[in-house]
């Protein structure tokens, strides 16, 4: 497909999605608010309509914990068979910090300040970016400090996911083994996840079981950090995660800056996040950044992208950087099929074709290395993952994952960031008008 019509196409899926309010990720698959989606989709929108990607992150906001938690999900008029869990289950209404609208109880990747500088960025009217700037700033900066101050569980500088949903990357191997610890029963409840997917793209029972019984601990903790070491049975410091919340940082010291905030402690907090990163889940024998069990110190056996992700470490030092540079080229990741980047190493006896996060290729991890290749200075590289990623839906439409060895599209269908992120990539696909703030 030419590239006029595959940016025709998106636009199409985005105004499908909308709901006058917000983008939902898919009508069938996912039919309410989801965070980390939302941030994508505002980076997508502010290339075609900007007052809708302010609303759409502006109007995440508002669903904000009054200690500073940005909820994973924030439900919507579908009813409650649609999606499950649905906001019942996470009893948000019986936290005490948590606003009238129903949420779930749970994070996700903090990419909201990159999306708000990015809106920023693609304005045409520099006054109005501005106050959308210093209208969305307190509500990112509390969504860091929640995640710096109550997440950072021993002080090590990084923060801890509680559950595998708060990672976004739901089912990838790097939890296998830390799941496999967590022997808690669940109460009954009906998977509706495969109402609309085949079950081979989907988590397998055991995993989706874990899901729940760690959503009901954390829920039955009142969502009390300060309870997670002694009574959780999940709390893991992962690549992706923390690289995004450094870069989060950088972005929100040039949000600071340009309403004429001080930049400094958001810098600081970003080389803090650097520093944690460097000690705690590099792994200089593999070559990547892996996962750590926060409590044990035990890491994640698994190489997957999420490692890549602190290419966006503007502080990586040279040997490091070049390093993980090999890895991605080689053939357990690009260098190994003619679709990638795949999510999990190639050559790994787990490794799954068609599997949601055990191997397919996703376009937002595509467009998170695309701007860590950026960083990075390898802008061949960047231009290598633009073209793959526009080439492959142009080939398969914007499903929400693809096979990296065959490139058929996988889980759902017309997915809202495949759609947004196709429009960013193909506005400049040398990256050139991409962010990237002074460290
Ligand atoms: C997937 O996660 C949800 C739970 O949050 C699910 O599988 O039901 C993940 O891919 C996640 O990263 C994404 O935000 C969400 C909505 O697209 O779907």
């Amino acid at each position: 497909m030419d590239h006029g019509r595959l940016g025709e196409a998106a636009v199409g899926t985005l105004d499908a999605n909308w709901t006058g309010t917000a983008t939902l990720p898919s009508r069938t698959q996912y039919p309410h608010q989801w965070s980390w989606d939302s941030a994508f989709i505002a980076i997508g929108l502010a290339r075609v309509d900007q007052d809708r990607a302010q609303r759409e992150l502006l109007g995440l906001l508002r669903a904000q914990w009054a200690s500073g938690r940005l909820p994973h999900i924030v439900y919507g008029d579908a009813g409650g068979e649609a999606y499950f869990p649905g906001p019942e289950f996470w009893d948000s209404r019986g936290a005490p910090d948590a606003p009238a609208v129903r949420t779930s109880g749970i994070v996700q990747p903090p990419v909201h300040a990159r999306a708000a500088l990015t809106i920023c960025a693609r304005a045409a009217d520099g006054a109005a970016a501005r106050r959308f700037l210093a209208e969305a700033y307190p509500g990112l900066a509390a969504q860091h400090r929640y995640l710096i101050e109550r997440r950072d569980l021993d002080g090590g500088g990084l923060a801890s996911i509680v559950h595998p949903w708060e990672s976004g990357t739901d089912n990838s191997p790097a939890w296998d083994a830390f799941l496999a610890e967590v022997s808690v029963p669940s109460s009954a409840f009906v998977r509706r996840d495969m109402d609309h997917v085949a079950a081979d793209e989907r988590p397998g029972d055991a995993d989706y079981a874990a899901y729940i019984a760690l959503a009901e601990r954390y829920r039955d903790i009142g969502y009390d950090d300060v309870k997670l070491l002694d009574k959780h049975p999940f709390t893991i410091e992962d690549p992706l995660f923390n690289a995004i919340l450094l870069d989060g940082e950088l972005c929100l010291a040039e949000i600071a800056r340009r309403i004429g905030r001080d930049p400094e402690p958001h810098r600081r907090a970003a080389r803090a996040v650097h520093e944690g990163l460097m000690a705690r889940l590099w792994d200089e024998e593999r070559g990547t950044f892996v996962a750590r069990d926060v409590r044990s110190g035990v890491r994640a056996a698994a190489t997957t992208v999420s490692g890549f992700a602190p290419l966006l470490d503007p502080w990586l030092p040279a040997g490091v950087r070049d390093r993980l540079l090999g890895l991605l080229l080689s053939p357990a990741f690009m260098g190994g099929c003619p679709h990638p980047v795949p999510t999990y190493d190639l050559g790994a006896p787990a490794f799954e074709r068609r599997r949601y996060w055990r191997g397919p290729t996703w376009v937002n991890t595509n467009w998170l290395l695309w701007v860590g290749v950026l960083r990075a200075g390898r802008d061949d590289i960047a231009r290598t993952i633009c073209a793959s990623t526009l080439e492959l839906l142009g080939r398969s439409g914007f499903r929400e994952y693809f096979d990296p060895v065959d490139g058929s599209g996988r889980g759902a269908h017309d997915f809202s960031w495949s759609a947004a992120l196709a429009l960013d990539m193909l506005a400049a696909p040398d990256g050139a008008a991409v962010p990237l703030p002074a460290a």
